[in-house]
């Protein structure tokens, strides 16, 4: 399979996270990539797609500040990487803030996600490795994997978090449907639901949302991901959550991707854009399912059962050592 991936991804490089109450080393780090790129061989580098297919799901007034964010924050005469320590609770009205502090709580949703000096340019980068592997599968490739990072699942229209700030599998996904295709199926099957990319299509009956993850009641984004989050007005039951215990093993996973595999196929797509997160690996360090690395192989060859042309964006998975060997064994079970 052609694998898209470029090196200006690794420019975002962030120390230290928030998280239990200290900070603790960064989980995102460019490690994971070393790991992936070992193991999968041979990449090809991203082609400039420009920003106005960012802007097609992102607002024009996060991009810019996603852009200059960290200069901001070293204006304001802070050290290290930039992060917010207050959040808009009911709703977040047009507002005309000043510092850099209100904008970094106005456009993020937690503390998992710092803005460091090469954030932009690589979120930029992840946005466009997953657009030039969709270049590839329509060009007559049945399946291509864009190795994208930072990961991008967890960022909304405009709002960061979860170690995303550009959503590069919605972007892909409304690059596909502005490129003539009807109807874009989006399966998310990274641990941790994609509430941006569910956020971002919710009230759309262009794209079917399908995820399949830690339930929210237990595990982050706490917030999304519920059974009973289904879309709304012309999107209503074009979201579909199916969420699963902690200490999910192969057998309970497959008949949760039966479900979604089944309802996708009723969607009736022409693209199918895969957020692939190898975090729901039993040996991941920050999550709690039980999937084995030939596991993935299996979940990989049911999925190109649907036989629908398969964009594959990488989102998470924290298990540095076996990340590479996960990513290849998904891979081959194309
Ligand atoms: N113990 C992705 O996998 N921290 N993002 C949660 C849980 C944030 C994960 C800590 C996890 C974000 C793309
Ligand atoms: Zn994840």
């Amino acid at each position: 399979m052609r694998c898209v991936f470029d090196q200006r991804q690794l420019a975002h490089a962030p120390e230290v996270e928030l998280h239990n109450g200290g900070f603790v080393p960064y989980a995102e780090d460019g490690g994971r990539v070393a790991s992936i790129l070992d193991a999968i061989g041979a990449t090809e580098p991203a082609s400039d797609h420009g920003e106005d297919p960012l802007l097609a799901v992102h607002s024009g007034e996060y991009l810019d500040f996603l852009k200059q964010a960290y200069a901001a924050w070293r204006a304001a005469g802070r050290e290290g990487d930039a992060m917010g320590y207050a959040w808009p609770v009911r709703g977040r009205r047009a507002l005309d803030l000043e510092r850099i502090d209100a904008k970094l709580g106005r456009f993020s949703f937690d503390t998992a996600t710092p803005i460091a000096a090469g954030t932009w340019e690589s979120a930029y980068w992840s946005a466009q490795t997953a657009l030039t592997a969709l270049d590839l599968v329509h060009a007559g490739g049945q399946a291509a994997f864009a190795l994208c990072r930072p990961p991008g699942h967890h960022a909304g229209s405009d709002y960061l978090g979860g170690y995303c700030h550009i959503n590069s599998a919605a972007v892909a996904a409304q690059a596909a449907r502005t490129a003539g295709r009807s109807r874009v199926a989006v399966l998310d099957i990274d641990y941790h639901h994609g509430n941006g990319t569910q956020d971002i299509f919710y009230d759309r009956d262009d794209v079917f949302f399908a995820s399949i993850h830690a339930d929210p009641r237990t595990d982050y984004p706490f917030f999304w991901g519920h059974a009973d989050e289904r879309g709304e007005g012309d999107g209503e039951g074009a979201t579909l959550n199916l969420p699963l215990p902690r200490g999910t093993s192969l057998a309970g996973y497959e008949r949760a991707l039966e479900t979604a595999l089944e309802a996708i196929s009723d969607f009736g797509p022409d693209q199918l854009v895969l957020s692939y997160g190898a975090d729901t690996y039993e040996g991941d360090p920050i999550s709690q399912f039980r999937l084995s690395t030939g596991d993935f192989t299996r979940i990989a060859g049911r999925i190109a059962e649907l036989g629908v042309p398969t964009l594959i964006v990488m989102e998470g998975g924290y298990a540095v050592d076996a990340l590479g060997a996960n990513v290849a064994a998904f891979l081959s079970g194309f």
